[in-house]
């Protein structure tokens, strides 16, 4: 241990502790920027300097270690003085629009700038704006960027993408996409993990709400609303509701409320995708199809993007089986629109998502009939749901709990795990088991693939599980940087598996790259904790057991990968 000083407070840390991390802990909070723990510890912004007695220079505090007799001042008139100035010059190249911005009231730079009181800006220099899409569902606004490097690493370290890179010198230092490509070029995989682990409002989704508005408000039109699972245990963390209170029934009622015609639970698809992609898994491990490789779960579309673009000879061993937001989509536009007697075309569906790569696996054509379209109009991420609720001036404590509408009004608790990474690979498992064996494994049986934190196994979970002479080698992994390591094990032969659930973003849709911010804190494996409650307390825990579900194979589908369902609820990958 080391005994030192800071702010006058005597504490010890042990040896290699860096100082904001001490102080952190005997807390006393060092304001930061760049600064992201064990991803970013590179001093890039010096907000986070501090003062050492008898030493002239200031020193930053997050990748500077304590040593033993240090006197710190972490807010002296020296490092106020200091600190104040180099925020001022990161303003003084800042689009300061705060208002018309996104981030404003989440945003660290004006949370910063704002607690040192800074409320003009001396110097101002001219911004340039660097082009970008508006189409692409990933929206950069170099204006507002910062050059605090996260993205880049965030994209490099976790994600093993590099889509992200340093370009030009001295003022005109800027990020832009690496190797002088257009961002519809690079391989970027729609995670949004550089969104999440921005300061500013330079990374954002594209904005969808207005599409969704104009469709509440357009009389012809029945807007269809669907809400994934991981967004229940995220929502609510920005209006100020606890967990027990961010029910997925309140934003049924929300929804209501803003005007949608039915409101669904995407859980139920969710089971849907798990008949369908259970009975394939068995058909194609029993055939001895999976011989020299596993099955890929197919729900994230940032794992297919990344699966295309950097393993493309391996796409041929993903599940045909549409993510559940995409056989949603095509149900409520096929067996829906028929229930309802209307055309495909009347219906407008619009799905709430954790997720921002949702946006782009939405283009995947529904063909049915005469109708040729997408499953899904559009895709809100959590945030821009939170955004709509703001507009419509609704106030959560008013929010009742509601249930969604039938026919497809049953989700049950294999279906709700989903969201957090392993849930897909154990909810399948349930029902593999079954149909294996006819009758129910426990429900807890093959909680192994349950991950429950990060770095842990380098986010793969491994299991292997007996059904009587029959043996599945399961892996579940979240992270692309903790994918690309598994895919390149198996391909060397030092990995066999089965079936491999893969979700683009760490901890699994609950830290997907549509959540709530939080500065770049990481809370997916305590919003995954949220979901395993639910599953836990769910009257009914296996996917084939869900009624709904049951219903719509006898009155529409016939049977798990039938003919229709192929059409409708299965993809070629290939294209
Ligand atoms: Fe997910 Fe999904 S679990 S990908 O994370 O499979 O986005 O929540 O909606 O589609 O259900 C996201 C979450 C979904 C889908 C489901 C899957
Ligand atoms: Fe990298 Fe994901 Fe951001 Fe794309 S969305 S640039 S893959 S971190």
């Amino acid at each position: 241990m080391v005994n030192l000083t800071i702010d006058g407070k005597q504490i010890s840390a042990s040896e290699n502790t860096t100082i904001m991390e001490a102080a952190r802990q005997n807390g006393i909070p060092i304001p930061k920027l760049c600064y992201l723990k064990g991803i970013n510890e590179i001093a890039a912004c010096r907000v986070c300097v501090v003062e050492i007695e008898g030493k002239d220079k200031l020193i930053t505090s997050c990748n500077n270690m304590v040593e033993e007799g240090m006197i710190i001042y972490t807010n002296s008139p020296k490092v106020r003085r200091n600190r104040r100035t180099t925020v001022e010059l990161i303003l003084s190249q800042h689009n300061c629009e705060c208002v018309t911005c996104i981030r404003s009231g989440n945003c660290s730079l004006q949370r910063v700038a704002n607690d040192l009181n800074i409320i003009h800006i001396p110097f101002k220099m001219e911004i340039e704006k660097q082009p970008w899409s508006k189409e692409f569902p990933l929206i950069r606004d170099s204006s507002k960027c910062i050059k605090c490097m996260r993205c880049i690493q965030v994209c490099d370290k976790v994600q093993s993408l590099s889509i992200w890179d340093v370009e030009g010198t001295g003022s005109r230092t800027t990020i832009n996409v690496a190797g002088y490509k257009k961002i519809e070029e690079a391989a970027c995989s729609l995670c949004g993990q550089c969104i999440t682990h921005c300061p500013t409002g330079a990374l954002t989704e594209r904005d969808e709400t207005e599409k969704v508005w104009n469709a509440i408000a357009d009389p012809e039109k029945i807007v269809v609303v669907q809400i994934a699972p991981a967004v229940r245990a995220a929502w609510g963390e920005e209006l100020g509701l606890s967990r027990e209170e961010a029910t997925v029934g309140k934003i049924i009622d929300v929804w209501r409320r803003l005007g949608a015609d039915y409101v669904f639970d995407t859980s139920f698809s969710a089971d849907l995708t798990i008949m369908e992609e259970g009975t394939e898994f068995l058909q194609r491990f029993t055939s001895g199809e999976l011989k020299d490789r596993p099955m890929f779960t197919s729900c994230c579309p940032g794992w297919i993007r990344f699966i295309k673009s950097q393993y493309p000879h391996l796409v041929k061993y993903l599940s045909s089986a549409k993510s559940p937001q995409q056989m949603f989509g095509a149900v409520m536009k096929t067996y829906f629109a028929e229930k309802l007697g209307v055309s495909p075309e009347k219906i407008y569906t619009v799905s709430v998502m954790p997720c921002v790569a949702k946006k782009s696996e939405r283009e995947m054509d529904l063909y049915h009939g005469e109708y040729v379209g997408h499953d899904v109009d559009a895709v809100v991420t959590t945030r821009e749901l939170l955004r709509m609720i703001r507009a419509a001036h609704i106030e959560p404590s008013t929010l009742m709990d509601q249930e969604s509408d039938r026919p497809m009004q049953e989700g049950t608790g294999a279906g709700v795990i989903f969201g957090a990474t392993g849930g897909v690979m154990e909810a399948a498992l349930r029902t593999a088991y079954y149909l294996l064996k006819g009758e129910n494994p426990p429900a807890d049986a093959f909680q192994a693939v349950r991950s429950t934190g990060f770095n842990e196994h380098q986010g793969v979970q491994e299991a292997v599980f007996q059904v009587d002479d029959v043996t599945v080698r399961t892996a579940a992994v979240s992270g692309l940087g903790n994918a690309r390591a598994l895919i390149d094990k198996i391909e060397r032969g030092e990995a066999q598996y089965d079936f491999v659930e893969v979700m683009a973003c760490p901890g699994g849709c609950v830290g997907g790259g549509g959540q709530p911010i939080h500065d770049g804190e990481e809370l997916a494996f305590e919003r995954g904790k949220n979901l395993y409650y639910l599953d836990k307390n769910a009257d009914i825990r296996y996917s084939h057991e869900n009624q709904d579900v049951q219903k719509l194979y006898e009155e529409y589908f016939e049977k798990p990968n039938s003919h229709k369902s192929h059409m409708l609820l299965h993809t070629e990958h290939m294209k």
